[in-house]
């Protein structure tokens, strides 16, 4: 049942949702390494866990592909026609640091039925598959007119009085790209039950709700899915317009999450006794193939900024997060915030408000994490 399948996770998750199961680590376990354990890898789900046989297991390619066929996991995982694909990845949800929207949030509170995520929906892990470009190479190729590729995931959830698998799609330029991988192993085990055995999808670079579980079917469009995961959620709307009057056409679908960061220590409120220097930690990410090249702390809620040297950041990949370490120097007592901000490759940086980033889908939080503290020196 789903339940011993939680157990699976490391005992201190914070359960946001128990069904669907959503669930994130808690603050101090997020950085505990640069590459995240499997059982304090994050959850996010839309529907139930479903327990597939990897045996019986098939994927159908389908759509517009030049000859439509069906793998077995053994078809996929013989290297002589399949090379093996290994990658370091950060998997992110649009959704992470939501709680900070919903604290700014300007409606009735009716509609307040998304995952109150923290800094924790997100992790790394070390993924082994195939590229999916080779998968469909082995179709002969996309037919006229395919686009698109649309992932079908064996699990189903209930949305407008109808039960639905999880869809979602993402351009074949993308899959062109060697950048969308068909994975069934993480960081060296068979991937956890939870997320996505026997075979998942990892789209690099993009946000989490890519990344399909469980996956079954793909099938290849002239244009994205018309599903309502791709079309309806998920979407980046304007601040100006009321929640009820929103409609999907003037959302953004989100792909690619900007650049972001997070301070996993010290946390809210904490009475941080020092000597002229505070222990901070935290991660910082960017979507779409940039990584982190500067991050930046602040003592003073951002007037001024000390850099973290590059030795106190983890590894640079061009997938993956960057967790680092500074002792940030502060000389006052009292109440104070501490601010980071992070610019990557593209030099492109991070708002500094909450407000400058809010949403009517409270997604997307990659404003400045701001963390006031009571600081005794
Ligand atoms: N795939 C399926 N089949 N069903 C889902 O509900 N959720 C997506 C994605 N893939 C989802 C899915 C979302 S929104 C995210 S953020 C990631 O899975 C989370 O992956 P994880 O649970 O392995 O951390
Ligand atoms: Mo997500």
């Amino acid at each position: 049942s789903w339940l011993r399948v939680i157990q699976e996770k490391h005992p201190e998750m914070l359960h946001l949702l128990q069904f669907p199961y959503n669930g994130e680590p808690p603050k101090r376990l997020v950085t505990a390494k640069p590459i995240t354990p499997n059982p304090l890898h994050f959850i996010r789900n839309h529907g139930g866990i479903p327990d597939i046989d990897a045996d019986a297991w098939e994927l159908r390619l389908d759509g517009l592909v030049k000859h439509p066929r069906t793998f077995t996991l053994k078809d996929l995982q013989n290297e002589e026609i399949f090379p093996r694909m290994e990658k370091l990845v950060t998997i992110q949800c649009s959704g992470t640091r939501r709680i900070e929207q919903i604290q700014m949030y300007a409606g009735e509170g009716d509609e307040m039925i998304n995952a109150p995520w923290a800094e924790g929906a997100i992790g790394t892990a070390r993924y082994v598959g195939v590229s999916l470009k080779k998968v469909i190479k082995q179709c002969g190729g996309m037919a006229e007119g395919g686009k698109h590729l649309e992932f079908h995931g064996a699990d189903t959830y209930f949305k407008q009085n109808e039960v639905m698998n999880y869809l979602v799609s993402v351009p074949w330029s993308k899959v062109k790209a060697n950048e969308v991988m068909l994975a069934w192993e993480m960081n060296g085990e068979p991937l956890p039950k939870i997320h996505g055995y026997p075979v998942r999808l990892v789209v690099m670079g993009y946000i989490g709700a890519r990344s399909v579980k469980w996956v079954y079917r793909i099938r290849a469009l002239p244009h994205p899915t018309h599903a309502p995961v791709q079309s309806k959620e998920y979407l980046y709307f304007n601040q100006q317009v009321g929640k009820h009057n929103q409609l999907p056409v003037m959302g953004i679908q989100i792909q690619e999450m900007p650049v972001s960061s997070a301070i996993m220590s010290p946390w809210a409120k904490q009475v941080v006794v020092h000597e002229g220097k505070i222990a901070c930690k935290g991660w910082a990410y960017s979507g779409g193939g940039r990584w982190p090249e500067r991050v930046e702390l602040s003592a003073d809620g951002g007037f001024s900024w000390y850099s973290v040297p590059n030795e106190n950041l983890s590894t640079k990949h061009k997938w993956a997060w960057r967790t680092w370490e500074y002792d940030l120097p502060c000389d006052v007592e009292g109440w104070i915030e501490i601010v980071v901000r992070c610019w990557d490759n593209s030099l492109n940086t991070q708002p500094l408000e909450v407000r400058n980033s809010w949403n009517w889908g409270l997604h997307v939080t990659s404003s400045c994490h701001r963390v006031k503290i009571y600081s005794v020196n």
